[in-house]
């Protein structure tokens, strides 16, 4: 009699599996009409149970032996591996990277839909319909209201009416749109932005993948504070292999002296505001730039992107300020991962220069947001106050409307760790000699670390110790603290490094500070 019972479960348990795999047969046969087979497997199951296949769990692409010429050929085309980007599936799986600590909240039912706006310009085929395909995948269909294409003038025939016609047929609206000469990706998401429709705007670069429960974190907060701009983890596909790495909680966004936007740790005070719950949103002083959520009536309200900006960069750093400044909150969501193929070289041409673009849109930034802070940036890149950048006056207008604090408020209070200095006694072509006395550049400091020896550049440790100067105006001298020494210029014998020697009060001890600001120090 039990054994009978247990053979009915059996036959029952297989009938389910054989209805199963009939209904993944129909669905293989559905797909087998679209042009892409390699788009296969159900979406939504596929976290559950991994595939077998190139990429799949986010695995790296081996290439074989013999193809590796035509790799590194295919590999120039758009500056990441396009071969092993093309043997993966759309809908590839990939790992749950969330913290334990994130799988299990709930969010509102009620959040506000998105628009998912993507820019691209020379897209590869693969990298692009993957973000498209992982964005439907892993969206719930409730909270997605279209995805945007916006074409920056790409001159590649399959972006064209091959895209249209391949979207079309996807279940949630994919629109395609032109610009009409190149643009650039800010006035090419300008474009994206003002044809979308949903409640709040979502910005991805075109060679992303959103994985498993990244848009709900994102919403809820905007949900809650409209003037709420959230970005999500970056984790990093890599450009070799496709690997999907995990990126970290615990690094968030800043900048150097030369603007350019970097990753640092997420200091002890933002882990102690969050009482050290990392899936908490960590407050960061910038984004990276591509990968964010934004309402769309406060993306307008605070003066969308700079119009005036061009190509790329700059953009990422200018909103960043712009949303501080002008009483917003920038957040990294640490439950939320989006996948990016970080490149080492740009595939694309930057008409004009690329130097000249990017210190062009620097500038703009510069002299709207960042008031005497300005002269950082320009006394370490001399180069840039050459640059032409253009008319200012509407954006420094808009700082005048929205009653933007100042950028000493956003040093002070958002980012006090900043390599910035807040408080400098002068700034000199090559250094800074700043208020804790240190002499330096970026985050680098001038360090003794040997008696009459040579001085080095080392990472500034804000300890005072082996990196404090005390400069005295009238001697002219620079005199290292701890060793009581006087800062030395090279002289021959000793290979042209400066170093410490004994006060002789000689021309080779003598130094001239720039713009030294006396009231506050002397
Ligand atoms: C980062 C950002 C990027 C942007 C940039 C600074 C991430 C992951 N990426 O550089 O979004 O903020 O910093 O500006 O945070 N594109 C165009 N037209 C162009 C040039 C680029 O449409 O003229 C597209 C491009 O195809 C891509 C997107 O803009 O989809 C971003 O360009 P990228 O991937 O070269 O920038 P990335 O990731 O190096
Ligand atoms: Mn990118």
């Amino acid at each position: 009699m039990r054994r009978f019972a247990y053979c009915k479960v059996v036959l029952a348990t297989s009938l389910v599996w054989v209805m199963l795999d009939m209904f993944i047969l129909l669905y293989f046969s559905e797909c087998n009409k679209c042009d892409d087979k390699r788009e296969r497997g159900l979406p939504g199951r596929d976290v559950l149970r991994p595939r077998e296949g190139p990429g799949e769990g986010g695995k790296p692409v081996v290439i074989s032996k013999e193809n590796q010429e035509k790799m590194k050929e295919m590999f120039k085309i758009n500056q990441f591996n396009l071969m092993a980007s093309e043997m993966i599936a759309f809908n590839r799986t990939l790992p749950d990277v969330r913290l334990e600590g994130c799988k299990n909240k709930l969010y509102p039912d009620d959040l506000p839909r998105t628009s998912v706006v993507i820019v691209f310009h020379n897209e590869a085929w693969s990298t692009l319909l993957r973000t498209v395909r992982s964005v439907i995948d892993r969206s719930p269909k409730s909270l997605l209201e279209e995805v945007v294409l916006v074409d920056d003038a790409s001159e590649r025939d399959f972006l064209k009416r091959p895209l249209e016609q391949y979207v079309r047929r996807m279940e949630v609206p994919v629109r395609v749109v032109r610009m009409e000469q190149r643009s650039g990706l800010i006035r090419a998401r300008l474009k994206g932005a003002s044809l979308s429709t949903g409640q709040v705007i979502t910005f991805l670069d075109a060679h992303c993948e959103c994985t498993i429960g990244w848009l709900e974190p994102l919403l809820a907060r905007i949900k809650l504070d409209r003037k709420t701009v959230v970005c999500p983890i970056i984790d990093v596909i890599s450009d070799d292999t496709f690997e999907y790495m995990a990126g970290s909680d615990m690094t968030y966004g800043g900048f150097n002296w030369k603007l350019n936007f970097r990753w640092y740790p997420v200091p002890q005070r933002e882990m102690d505001r969050r009482k050290g719950d990392r899936t908490l949103p960590v407050r960061t002083p910038t984004m990276a730039g591509g990968l964010f959520s934004i309402d769309r009536d406060y993306f307008k309200e605070i003066g969308t992107y700079d119009a005036g900006m061009d190509i790329w960069g700059g953009e990422n750093l200018e909103i960043s300020f712009r949303i501080w400044q002008c009483g917003g909150t920038l957040e990294i969501v640490t439950c939320s991962h989006v996948g990016h193929v970080f490149r080492k070289a740009t595939p694309y041409t930057f008409p004009g220069g690329t130097g000249q673009i990017i210190n062009k849109n620097n500038r703009r930034l510069a002299e709207v947001w960042m008031d005497q802070f300005k002269n950082f940036f320009y006394i370490i890149s001399p180069g840039v106050t050459k640059v032409d950048y253009g008319d200012i006056t509407s954006r420094s207008s808009l700082r005048q409307k929205l009653q933007c604090k100042p950028f000493s408020w956003y040093l002070e209070n958002v980012y006090p760790d900043s390599q910035i200095p807040r408080h400098y006694y002068s700034l000199g072509e090559v250094f800074s000699y700043t208020a804790n006395k240190e002499i330096r550049t970026d985050d680098l400091c001038l360090d003794v670390s040997k008696l009459s020896g040579p001085v080095m550049m080392l990472k500034c440790h804000h300890l005072k110790g082996n990196q404090l100067w005390e400069y005295d105006p009238m001697k002219l001298t620079l005199i290292h603290v701890n060793s009581n020494q006087c800062l030395d210029k090279a002289s021959e014998e000793d290979s042209q490094v400066p170093s410490v020697r004994d006060c002789t009060h000689t021309r080779s001890q003598q130094w001239l500070l720039r713009n030294v600001t006396l009231p506050e120090i002397f």
